[in-house]
This record gives C-alpha cells, sequence and structure tokens, in this order.
C-alpha cells in the first residue's frame, strides 16, 4: 500500500479540485496520441486521426479524455486502497481493450505536462512529486492484472 503524508493528501486533493476536466482530459489524450503515436492503435473505432489538427478535433477522442481523467477520480476517493480500485479496470485494458501497460506512464506523463502548463509557476516541484506519486500508484494498480 502507498503512504501518503497530510500534505500530499492536500496537495493532490487541490490539484483535483482546480482541475477544468472537460478541457484537461481532451487535452491530455490528444497530446498522448501525437507525442506516441504507437498508442491511436487502440482507438480505430473512433475514426480519423490521420494528423494532430484531426485528433484535436475528434469529438469522440475528446469524450473519451474526458472519460480516463474522471477515472482518477476513484484513485482520489480511495487513495489507501488503489491497486484493489483499479482491478477491473485493469482487467479490461488487459484482457479486452490489450492496451501495452507501459502506454499509461505516457498518458500520465502528457496529463502532467498538460497541468503544468494549466497552472503555470503555480504548479511548484513539490506539487509535481505528489502528483507523479499519485499517478506512479494509479499506473501500478493498472498494470496489476497483466501476465
Ligand atoms: Ni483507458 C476505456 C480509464 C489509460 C485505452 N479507460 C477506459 C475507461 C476508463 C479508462 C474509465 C472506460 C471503461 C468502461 O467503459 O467501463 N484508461 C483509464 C485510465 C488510464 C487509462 C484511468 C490511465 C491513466 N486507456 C489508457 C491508455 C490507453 C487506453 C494509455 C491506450 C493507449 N481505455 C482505452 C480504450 C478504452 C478505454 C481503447 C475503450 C474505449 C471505447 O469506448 O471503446
Amino acid at each position: 500500500m502507498v503512504e501518503w503524508t497530510d500534505k500530499e493528501r492536500a496537495i493532490i486533493t487541490g490539484i483535483f479540485s482546480k482541475l477544468d476536466y472537460d478541457d484537461v482530459g481532451p487535452k491530455a489524450l490528444c497530446r498522448c496520441l501525437i507525442v506516441y503515436p504507437w498508442t491511436q492503435r487502440y482507438f480505430g473505432a473512433f475514426g480519423n486521426l490521420y494528423n494532430a489538427e484531426v485528433i484535436k478535433s475528434n469529438q469522440k477522442i475528446a469524450d473519451h479524455g474526458k472519460t480516463v481523467l474522471h477515472g482518477l477520480d476513484r484513485a482520489l476517493k480511495n487513495m489507501d486502497n488503489i491497486k484493489e480500485t483499479y482491478a477491473d479496470l485493469s482487467v479490461l485494458h488487459s484482457e479486452k481493450l490489450h492496451v501495452d501497460p507501459d502506454n499509461f506512464k505516457q498518458l500520465g506523463d502528457c496529463l502532467t505536462i498538460v497541468i503544468a502548463a494549466k497552472m503555470g509557476s503555480a504548479f511548484t516541484a513539490e506539487m509535481q512529486a505528489a502528483f507523479q506519486k499519485f499517478l506512479a500508484a494509479v499506473v501500478s494498480a493498472l498494470g496489476r492484472q497483466y501476465h
């Protein structure tokens, strides 16, 4: 189990309380699809992903970005039990979607960059440290059902 200090909990809760899901979710997923183009292969049913412009204007991708970001609410609400919280989603991503678990980290990094760009200098190194720790716990939990 991951241990959290009160300060880390406060930072993570604070980041999410100010988060504009409808803006950050789509931006993070679009960035992932553009920066790591192999991640596009899982979204064959989402229509045209031919270049950065069409990825950014694809409504299905935008909607899915929001779904994924809201998927992190589960970890936020269950910070002391992140592994169990993601058991079902881990099975879904491994057995049904066949998503390479390395991609969870890439998406997490894109999310950090989008949040950093929005928050600017308010996103201190200390905040990044707590946020990366949170994402690492999520990535580990999502990868747990892979074998
Ligand atoms: Ni992911 C579906 C959460 C990373 C590809 N994903 C979901 C759903 C949630 C979710 C929630 C909806 C499940 C349902 O319908 O029951 N995904 C998350 C989270 C992360 C993540 C929290 C990491 C932070 N997913 C990824 C990555 C990829 C990915 C990195 C591929 C590169 N996810 C998918 C695909 C679907 C999906 C594909 C199904 C989409 C659809 O609607 O067909």
